[in-house]
């Protein structure tokens, strides 16, 4: 799902990523290559148009065009963008204490995966430690009854089964009572679909709605229809009322705009998307790993952010004047040190920056040995943190002595640093804000 918008979207955002100057017109462009994606991965024109929009208002800002690192700000944007059309927050299921009876009403077209979905969700609950009961209101489909029974059976979960009945909001009735005497806390109720939406299958719905009243009517919309699980969503929201929806088929290697679009037409949330037929093929619709998965980032936002905590731009600005003008010392170089330490371990700071991952070792980055660093450098009087020329032999011995390390860490760092500062310069010169970290702390 969603593999050729990650394509086009990761690659736009490799291209514009490095970028230490960008324009008005880099950013249109960008826009305009990203809403084409967007279109071409059937996602509503209204949503991607009202997208678009908004996130070039905020890309021309004076944030964007007069930062540091002006690629990154932008992606950032469009990140947080993409994040809140998905819905912003990762959405809970509205669960009573096992205390009582949580009830959940699963609805939804024929074939669109209620059944499999009512199952995989039984046992997602109970792997939580609630007891639940799968109720067989489906009575349309002969065989739906049994098809419910043998997943929820592969769920390991009792099912509500009264084969004699011919009105659903009577098995409901009747499973209710039964949950109350055998203490179960939460019941899933399969309901009938139809191929196309009607009059009947509705007020049936809105019946047991209205008769149990749940915490959740959850709607299993196929996400291979694509426009028309958007639709589906609309209508049994205006007929029934839904609470969110489970998207069914995200495995399917279809375009994806339904998973784009249905919450800002809806407003209802994607809960959980389903990836496959087992019973295990029910995950948690996380909307801003989804987003930084479209573009490819790994996690690039909160890189962005954790340096923007630290390192304000005006000190960048400083820092790279330092560096053009070759008066970075071991003072600058204690500080960023320190900053860096700030943001968290090396390790996983360098993770972050997209790209690196894979390509460099970060496990030859040792902490241990920055923290030697750290110490030699605190032993070394002023003087010689500002000019390390002077540090002559007897010097080092010194140095060494106060810092528990020996000469020839002493000599290792000095070399190091020799070598990084002309790192440093060229870097400085491509300009790459990420590029600059690294260097900064020797990688
Ligand atoms: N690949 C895939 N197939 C699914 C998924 N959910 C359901 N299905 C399949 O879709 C078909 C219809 O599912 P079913 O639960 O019977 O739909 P219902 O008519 O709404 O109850 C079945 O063959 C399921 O195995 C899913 O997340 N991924
Ligand atoms: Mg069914």
């Amino acid at each position: 799902m969603l593999d050729r918008l990650t394509d086009k979207l990761s690659g736009l955002v490799r291209q514009i990523a490095g970028k230490t100057h960008i324009s008005e017109s880099n950013i249109r462009e960008t826009l305009n290559e990203v809403k084409l994606a967007l279109l071409e991965a059937d996602v509503n024109v209204r949503v991607v148009r009202r997208f678009i929009n908004r996130t070039v208002e905020e890309a021309l800002g004076e944030k964007v065009l007069r930062s540091v690192s002006p690629g990154q700000q932008f992606i950032k944007i469009l990140n947080d963008r993409l994040v809140q059309l998905l819905g912003s927050e990762k959405k809970d299921l509205n669960l009573k204490g096992t205390d009582t009876i949580t009830t959940i009403l699963m609805v939804g077209l024929q074939g669109s995966g209620k059944t499999t979905t009512a199952a995989k969700l039984a046992h997602r609950l109970k792997t939580q430690g609630r007891k639940v009961l799968l109720v067989a209101a489906d009575l349309v489909r002969p065989a739906a009854i049994d098809q419910l029974k043998i997943m929820g059976d592969k769920a390991g979960v009792e099912t509500f089964t009264m084969y004699d009945e011919k009105k659903s909001l009577n098995v409901v009735k009747r499973s209710l009572d039964y949950a109350r005497k055998n203490q179960f806390d939460t019941l899933i109720i399969d309901t009938s679909g139809r191929l196309h939406i009607d009059t009947e299958m509705m007020s049936e719905l809105a019946s047991i709605k209205k008769f149990i009243d749940p915490e959740e009517v959850i709607l299993v919309a196929d996400a291979m229809t694509g426009q028309s699980a958007v639709d589906i969503a609309k209508e049994f929201d205006e007929k029934v009322g839904l609470s969110g929806i489970i998207l069914s088929k995200f495995d399917s290697d279809t375009r994806g705009g339904a998973a784009l679009s249905i919450k800002s037409i809806t407003g209802k949330s994607i809960l959980l998307i389903g990836t496959g037929e087992k019973i295990n093929d029910l995950e948690p619709f996380y909307p801003d790993r989804i987003a930084s998965r479209i573009l490819g980032m790994g996690d690039v936002v909160t890189l962005v952010e954790k340096a923007q905590e630290v390192i304000d731009q005006r000190e960048a600005e400083r820092l790279q004047e330092k560096i053009e003008s070759k008066t970075f010392t071991f003072e600058d170089y204690l500080d960023q040190f320190r900053k860096i330490r700030k943001m968290g371990s090396i390790q996983s700071l360098i993770e972050m920056i997209p790209g690196v991952k894979g390509n460099i070792d970060t496990d030859s980055i040792d902490e241990r040995e920055m923290k030697h660093e750290e110490a030699i450098i605190l032993s070394m009087t002023r003087e010689e943190r500002k000019n390390h020329r002077i540090i002559n032999p007897s010097r080092k011995k010194r140095i060494a002595r106060g810092s528990g390390t020996s000469v020839f860490e002493v000599n290792r760092l000095l070399k190091k640093f020799e070598k990084m500062k002309i790192m440093m310069k060229k870097m400085s010169k491509s300009g790459k804000y990420q590029s600059d970290i690294l260097s900064r702390i020797g990688g």
